[in-house]
Order: structure tokens, then C-alpha cells, then sequence
């Protein structure tokens, strides 16, 4: 039998273009530090029969019927991210991260208040207190900054940001952060303020849970993470905290932003959090980090500014506009060509507009994902630095691009399978 068989009868367009994307992430390397692969078992939970049903309220508690199966798993996510993280209560409901974030925020804020997050430009995210976004424009932002010297987070300097504007929550957790974060010195801050501590760990939870960084629970009260990122899961979200906020998080969820949970997503994220208690989970994510730090030190060899000279996690960002003569845009452009996918990306302290950024953000959850390791790093190292010095030459990119497809055979990806395409 075909492939996709009720796709190629009633939608062959659509059929076709899910498989050239088959194709394309079979084919590519890449590193965007936020995509990763799902398994077959995430993507099996993901399309199930759950799409058809609503389940507006929570297990045992719903505006509907027939939830007899809904609530179980439903209760087997909210245990299981419960277990993972050590806390009180979870909320798998959110659609993604962004509406995770505002529901904490609804939870613990009045409009008005005050956020205390990383600023966008340094490596924070939009829902942190950005100008654009509805959590700088309900709430009063007052970011803070990383060290101009060393790039990283300076805790003496948001402790005294934290003293003078006094804020009702400080959010920490990144989207281009390359270091450890000390959640302790969060706890700490907080507790001198009287703010709510609340971790963003979308980025790193799959490093949290394999043990490759630490956690901020208990220490902190509430945690977002998406449940996509190094997690490995279906698109989706979830918001754990400490008992004392649970029911206004929850309220705030539903019905205070959403209706109808995702079901199938519900379920994914569960099938997501038990692929994470096995021992394999925790050699990926120890590989990942070590991966990140071998891609590093090759890029570094090459003469690629590093922002903060290195990394710690899974993730590393760096300058391309000086070092190489190449802003990121342009450079994440040749890499596409040479069949390497990174994104552009600003870099702290760098006034250049976000279209146009001065450097480029990479990462290994996906090439680990695929069983690659320091060996296949050096050689992805070479590669950049061969498409960004010849980043006009077509004949150069192409030749890397075929290069890298023969890499690419060897590294089987998780959720796909190329005899499908026969
Ligand atoms: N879009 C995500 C990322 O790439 O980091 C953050 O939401």
C-alpha cells in the first residue's frame, strides 16, 4: 500500500508537500536550537482520534461527556510532568509557550505590574516584557541586560534592577542563551524583592529532565516549557507550579484564555514525558551539550566570534558581521544553500534591526536527535566556514550541500522513514 494512502486519494497536493518536508529534514542539517525531531510514537498520539473530541474544564470537571478516555490521559500528563519536575501541579492545556506565559502572568499579575525579563535583544523572548508584545503593553516592563563585558548574566546587576523597580515577577529562562543559568541567585533576588520567581525553560527542558542542566524547581514558583524544543514532543506547552498558584493558573487557562484543550497533543505530551524517563533520554541530552561544545570549538578554530566565547548548553550564538564580513542573514542564506538550516539572530550590545541581524543562532538538539556526534561536529564546523567565506559561490555550496546529503544517509531520523518514499 502507498504512503499516506487517504492523503494521495483526497489531497495529493497536501500529500506531497508533507513528504518533500520529510525530504527536506532528512536531507539537511539542522540546528535550530528550538526544532528537534519527534518520535513515531509522538507523532502516532499526535494524529490519533483525540482531535475529534472537546474537553473544555479539567479531568473529572468538564463542560461535556464521553471523557471517559480524555481524562485518563489527561491525568497521566499532569502525573507524569508533575513527577518530572518535583512540583505540586501542572497544566498541560496551554496551546504554546506564548499562551503559557500569559497565563502565568494573569495568575500572579495585575495590568500594570511589574515584569522583569532578559531583554528580547540579549536573548530573552517576546512574551518576557517585550515592547511589541501584550506582556509589555499590560504589565510595565523593566528588562535587564547581560554583561557588556562577559555576555552573560551579571546576578549582582539584576539584583540591584530588582531592588530599585521592585518588580512583582522576574522571568529567567532564554531563547539565545548559551550558559548555565543559576536559578539559586533567581531565588535568592526574589525572595530579597518579594517577586515571583517564574522559569521559561522551553529551551532546555530536555537538558533539565536528561540531567545535562540543572533545574530551577523547586526553586522557582512557576515554570513554562514547550513541549516541541529539546523536550521532543508534539507543538504544545504546559505550565507546572507550587500548590499556592495552581488554582489561578488553571483559571487562567481555561477559562480565562482558552477553550477546548488539544487532546491529541494532550496525549503526545504524555507519550513525551515517559520517552523521557529512559536511560536513552539522558545520553542524548549529555550529548547534546557535549556536541554544542565540540560545534563550538571548531567554529572557534575558524575564527567565529562566539558570544560569550562558548557554551554550556545546547545553543551557541555568534557574530558573524565582524568576524566574518558576513552579516546573519546573509549568512544563514548561504548555509540554506549548502544544506545547513540556522537562523539569524541578533547579538547583545549590537544595534543592527532584527532583519538584519549581525549573527546567526545554531544548535545540536536535532543532530543529536539523529545519533551524530563530536566527530560529525567538526566536520558541520568546516561546512559553515566554507559557506560563509564562499557565500557566493554557487558551485561551492552546492558541491557542501551534496556533501552533507551523504552525511545525512548515514544519520537516520527519528519520526521518518525514507522507505515510505519508494
Ligand atoms: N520560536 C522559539 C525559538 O526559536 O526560540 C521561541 O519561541
Amino acid at each position: 500500500m502507498s504512503y499516506l494512502p487517504a492523503l494521495q486519494k483526497t489531497d495529493p497536493e497536501i500529500r506531497d508537500l508533507i513528504i518533500g518536508e520529510e525530504k527536506r529534514e532528512w536531507n539537511t542539517i539542522r540546528l535550530i536550537p528550538s526544532e528537534n525531531y519527534a518520535s513515531s510514537a509522538v507523532l502516532e498520539a499526535s494524529g490519533s482520534v483525540l482531535t475529534n473530541k472537546y474537553s473544555e474544564g479539567y479531568p473529572g470537571k468538564r463542560y461535556y461527556g464521553g471523557q471517559e478516555f480524555t481524562d485518563k490521559i489527561e491525568t497521566i500528563a499532569i502525573e507524569r510532568a508533575k513527577k518530572a519536575f518535583g512540583m505540586d501541579h501542572a497544566n498541560v492545556q496551554p496551546y504554546s509557550g506564548s499562551p503559557a506565559n500569559m497565563a502565568v502572568y494573569r495568575a500572579v499579575l495585575q495590568q500594570g505590574e511589574t515584569i522583569m525579563g532578559l531583554t528580547l535583544p540579549h536573548g530573552g523572548h517576546l512574551t518576557h516584557g517585550w515592547k511589541v508584545n501584550f506582556s509589555g503593553k499590560i504589565y510595565h516592563s523593566a528588562p535587564y541586560e547581560l554583561d557588556p563585558q562577559t555576555e552573560m548574566l551579571n546576578y549582582d546587576a539584576i539584583w540591584k534592577l530588582a531592588k530599585e523597580v521592585k518588580p512583582k515577577i522576574i522571568v529567567a529562562g532564554y531563547t539565545a542563551y548559551p550558559r548555565t543559568i543559576h536559578w539559586e541567585k533567581f531565588r535568592e533576588i526574589c525572595d530579597d524583592v518579594g517577586a515571583v520567581f517564574h522559569a521559561d525553560i522551553s529551551h532546555i527542558t530536555g537538558l533539565i529532565l536528561g540531567g545535562a542542566h540543572p533545574s530551577p524547581f523547586p526553586a522557582a514558583d512557576t515554570g513554562i516549557t514547550t513541549s516541541h524544543k529539546s523536550l521532543r514532543g508534539p507543538r504544545g506547552a504546559l505550565i507546572v507550579c507550587k500548590a499556592q498558584y495552581a488554582q489561578a493558573v488553571d483559571k487562567a487557562i481555561m477559562p480565562g484564555l482558552q477553550g477546548g484543550p488539544h487532546n491529541q497533543t494532550t496525549a503526545a505530551i504524555a507519550v513525551a514525558f515517559k520517552e523521557a524517563e529512559k536511560p536513552e533520554f539522558k545520553a542524548y541530552a549529555g550529548q547534546i551539550v557535549k556536541n554544542a561544545k565540540a560545534l563550538a570549538d571548531r567554529l572557534l578554530t575558524h575564527k567565529f566570534r562566539l558570544i560569550s566565547g562558548g557554551t554550556d548548553n545546547h545553543l551557541i550564538l555568534m557574530e558573524t558581521t565582524k568576524s566574518k564580513g558576513i552579516s546573519g542573514k546573509d549568512a544563514s542564506v548561504a548555509l540554506e544553500k549548502a544544506g545547513i538550516e540556522a537562523n539569524m539572530n541578533t547579538i547583545p550590545f549590537d544595534d543592527s534591526p532584527p532583519a538584519n541581524p549581525a549573527g546567526i543562532r545554531i544548535g545540536t538538539p536535532c543532530v543529536t536527535s539523529r545519533g551524530m556526534k563530536e566527530a560529525e561536529m567538526a566536520k558541520i564546523g568546516d561546512w559553515m566556514n566554507e559557506a560563509v567565506t564562499h557565500a557566493t559561490d554557487e558551485n561551492a555550496l552546492a558541491r557542501i550541500k551534496g556533501e552533507v546529503e551523504e552525511l545525512c544517509k548515514s544519520f537516520p531520523c527519528p519520526g521518518i522513514d525514507p522507505m515510505h518514499w519508494a
